[in-house]
């Protein structure tokens, strides 16, 4: 082929890899702009089976595509350009990893010639993600290599993938073709003759069959299982896994069903959602301790309670339940661990346990603290607990709530209200970063633009300000709470040993407010400094068709205050 029109055939190998993307289940692609990247991106515009999202900071965008990927639950395709912006993405990639989430990289490189000569914007690719991506580097687009080979290994990185895939791809220029629509060379529709069927087909080039899950307890093994006082927990649970068939299991089995803040049943009324403050309470935890039996499903618990009485109780038996083998549990307890959907397990004939019903007693102890966290938070003073449970409180079915961390997935996890149609619920917990949420939230709204609310930090928020850039895309209501409390105040209940020290070192007070943040990306702003103001705020934010900045304003300690105030009030109760 001719030198000058290698952009033909790069162009070409952009859309055979964009459209096995789509056929392998992608739905999204999220690009920055650049150069190097050309033949995807050209690719990408002239496509029309991935929704286009685009951003100008690669940081956020690998953040955008997380969330994207965690609610339509499918690989999205991530075009960058070379050198730095490829790095960018690492926090993103990080996350998606320990959360298995498959975002599919694509970034523009150099040809081989070009790589560590002094070129302009080249540094190492391939491998820069380390063990955090699966890595496909492919050659420079060549008509001596079958399309066929291309697609084949596209198909086997990422069908039935769980973790990230960085395809690095080399482009030699020129880049840039002549026009978008001129017809293809006699060369290429030659070199696309063996994909004739596969060009008729809208299934990938190869495909694979579902990874087979393992064994399933026998009859035998269950009942043995169930014979004793046991305990279910539900860890961080997708809402496509139906966690819901645990209520059922849990009601079958006649044991409590314990559930953590990114289990999907944290609010669940037939759950006992409270479980952190009833360990925390001597009556809860000396029944909790009568369990010789976990069955545990999933992992990444949140509660430090729960995870430490997971560590401490002597089980007779633990069983945990994972959708893939991996480990998944901190205090390396010795244990059974059943590879099989939640679903399988939860339909599998159980018996019901010899010591079912042993500690309903849970239930109403969940529902006393319930009550407490009425009195004393709802009717107490304004701050960040009594607003994050008014959200939690507000939901429909149809609202997505994503949960920053820091303090707002704690105070959610300790105290949210028991609540009859609580939707999905999103977090980033693999690495708990306080980086990327705007974006990530902003992915999650994006999917489908669903009615979206993100709680986090105030400086969570300013961590990732500039993706308020992709806030204002969103199409339906996102809400943005902002929860200003002048600093990182989760150090507030972290045993730090002089206030100066911890006010110096770890909080970092700004004195910052979001009013010009908002205005300067466009979006609608309140601040508020009391419940009614907030409560007016929140329901015109989500009558409101896009996003907007409610910005709370709360003392420095109030919430660490509070948690401490209710820890006193639970202990005694
Ligand atoms: C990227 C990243 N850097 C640092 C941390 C450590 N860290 C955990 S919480 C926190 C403070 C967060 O402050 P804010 O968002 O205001 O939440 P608050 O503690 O006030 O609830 C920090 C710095 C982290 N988790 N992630
Ligand atoms: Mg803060």
């Amino acid at each position: 082929m001719q030198i000058n029109s290698h952009a033909e055939l790069n162009l070409l190998w952009g859309s055979l890899i964009l459209e096995e993307l789509a056929r392998l289940g992608a739905q999204h692609v999220c690009m920055a702009p650049g150069s190097r990247s050309t033949p995807l991106t050209l690719a990408a515009a002239r496509q029309d089976k991935l929704k286009q999202h685009l951003h100008f900071d690669e940081r956020g965008l690998g953040f955008m595509a997380l969330g994207l990927a965690k609610a339509s639950r499918a690989p999205v395709a991530i075009i960058t350009t070379s050198g730095t912006a490829v790095a960018n993405l690492y926090p993103a990639i990080v996350e998606a990893w320990l959360t298995q989430v498959p975002l599919v990289v694509l970034s523009g490189d150099r040809p081989p010639e070009l790589l560590a000569c002094g070129a302009n914007q080249a540094i190492l690719q391939p491998a820069i993600f380390g063990q955090y991506a699966k890595q496909l580097n492919l050659p420079t687009p060549d008509l001596a290599i079958a399309p066929q080979a291309l697609l084949t290994q596209i198909d086997e990185a990422v069908a039935n993938q769980s973790m990230p895939v960085h395809i690095n791809c080399m482009y030699r220029e020129s880049l840039y073709p002549s026009s978008l629509d001129a017809p293809r060379s006699q060369a290429i529709e030659h070199y696309l003759q063996p994909l004739a069927s596969w060009q008729q087909a809208s299934t990938p080039y190869n495909q694979y069959a579902a990874v087979g899950m393992g064994q399933v307890p026998s009859w035998d093994t269950m009942a043995r299982f169930v014979h004793g006082k046991g305990v279910i927990i539900a860890g961080t649970l997708d809402s496509a896994d139906n966690p819901q068939k645990l209520v059922e299991l849990a009601s079958k089995l006649g044991w409590p069903l314990l559930t953590d803040a990114q289990s999907q049943l944290r609010q669940h009324p037939a759950a006992i959602g409270n479980v952190d403050q009833l360990l925390l309470n001597p009556k809860g935890r000396a029944l909790l301790q009568q369990a010789d039996r976990a069955l545990v499903f999933g992992g990444r618990l949140l509660s430090k309670r729960l995870i430490s009485y997971l560590e401490q109780q002597n089980w007779h038996q633990y069983w945990q339940v994972l959708p893939q083998q991996m480990r998944l549990d901190p205090s390396h307890k010795p244990k059974q661990i059943w590879l099989a959907e939640l679903q399988q397990i939860a339909a599998l004939e159980w018996p019901r346990s010899s010591s079912a019903n042993w500690a309903l007693e849970l239930t109403a102890q969940n529902e006393a603290l319930n009550e407490l966290f009425v009195r004393q938070i709802d009717n107490g003073e304004f701050g960040e607990a009594q607003v994050i449970r008014a959200i939690a409180a507000t939901r429909t079915g149809e609202q997505q709530l994503f949960i920053g961390n820091s303090l707002p997935v704690r105070l959610y996890d300790m105290f949210a209200p028991i609540s009859c149609c609580a939707a999905i619920t999103y977090t980033n917990r693999g690495a708990s970063g306080i980086d990327g949420l705007l974006a990530s939230a902003c992915g999650v709204a994006n999917h489908k633009g669903q009615a979206t609310t993100l709680v986090l930090g105030d400086l969570s928020a300013l961590h990732d300000l500039n993706s308020l850039a992709l806030a204002r895309q969103a199409q339906g209501p996102l809400v943005i709470v902002i929860l200003n409390n002048d600093g990182g105040n989760i150090f507030n209940i972290l045993p730090v040993p002089d206030e100066q020290v911890r006010a110096h070192y770890y909080r970092l007070s700004h004195g910052l407010e979001f009013g010009y943040a908002a205005a300067m990306f466009g979006l609608p702003y309140n601040r508020v400094e009391d419940f009614q103001g907030f409560m007016d705020a929140y329901s015109e934010a989500l009558n409101y068709n896009g996003a907007s900045v409610i910005e709370v304003c709360v003392s420095q300690t109030q919430a660490s205050d509070q948690i401490a105030s209710i820890g006193q009030w639970v202990k005694q109760s």
